[in-house]
């Protein structure tokens, strides 16, 4: 009996959390070999620690270094985005829906990726493929992962696959999904009480391409107004980031769930942001209506002008 880890991302989201909770449970279930046991990348964000509080699920034990250890990558295969001592951890399994990244390994692994709205999507599947039940709580909080990552499936990730699990989970789960999902994004969407630091780290990806370093943050709101009011604070935070990263451009996308709509904040780089988006950008901002992933809308126009 051996313990394996499974692991999302650095500054986990509630898909991250989830993801890692409920394959550990699943592979716990189908396989008695050895000892499936989900972990933390970080600090959890006042979304996710109402998730867990709410379905009474236990937060996973923070792991910030995994060397020397058997670990499962969810929701991420990038270098850029796991814990330390990954190069020197042994990976067994990848399950994903972003795109394929950079990770290598010395053996063959199971990799699953599939370009859909959440990883919970892919691991809800697997317990209905498999046949595992599923327990009301961790039907709850798949749900929630799935609501939380495709904004209530107004995300343009969101997949005819992601809305058909979600039922699926629902029957168990007995929600009412949409009011459920906006009690969900609503425990992150508060601004209030956090300072700027907080704000552009709680949803923080550090990205590369070719060389050039940049960082993308999001915060979702329902309603800019709190969040325009602290634009000065929140820019000069953004700059302070961006210095001790070594990153040449940081970027906050300030997202309007209701609107379907994102503020992109930004310091540095003027031209390429013009460039990626073909807009002209004022005072660090460009308006993008219709824009809500940073996966499908934001970061594959900047790499294609890096
Ligand atoms: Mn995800």
């Amino acid at each position: 009996m051996e313990n394996i880890y499974v692991i999302g991302h650095k500054n986990p989201d509630t898909d991250s959390i989830v993801a890692a909770i409920a394959y550990a449970n699943f592979k716990n279930k189908i396989e008695s070999e050895d000892e499936y046991i989900p972990v933390r990348a970080g600090e959890i964000n006042s979304e996710t620690k109402y998730v867990l509080e709410r379905f009474k699920i236990p937060v996973p034990e923070l792991m910030t270094d995994t060397s020397g250890r058997k670990i499962i990558l969810v929701d991420h295969n990038e270098m850029g985005q796991v814990v330390r001592g990954t190069e020197k951890a042994r990976i067994f399994e990848i399950i994903d829906h972003h795109k394929i990244g950079d990770i290598q390994t010395s053996a063959p692994i199971m990799f699953h990726a599939e370009p859909i709205g959440s990883t919970a999507t892919i691991i809800a599947d697997f317990y209905f493929y498999h046949k595992v039940k599923l327990s009301k709580s961790m039907a709850s909080i798949l749900l929630a992962a799935i609501l939380s990552d495709t904004v209530i499936f107004k995300s343009p990730t969101t997949t005819e696959k992601d809305k058909l699990i979600a039922e699926k989970l629902n029957k168990i789960a007995g929600l009412d999904v949409e009011s459920f999902g906006m009690e969900v994004k609503k425990a992150k969407s508060s601004i209030k009480g956090r300072n700027a630091n907080e704000l552009i780290m709680s949803d923080f990806k550090d990205l590369e391409k070719n060389g050039y370093k940049y960082g993308i943050g999001q915060i979702e709101v329902v309603h800019y107004e709190e969040a325009v009011a602290r634009k000065v604070e929140i820019l000069k935070e953004l700059s302070a980031v961006g210095a001790s990263r070594g990153q040449r451009l940081i970027i906050l996308m300030v997202t309007n769930i209701i609107e379907e709509a994102t503020k992109l904040w930004f310091i540095g780089d003027a031209e390429l942001i013009n460039k990626a988006f073909k807009k002209k950008s004022e005072n660090n901002e460009l308006f993008l209506p219709g824009v809500m992933s940073r996966k499908k809308q934001v970061v594959p126009l900047i790499h294609g002008v890096i």
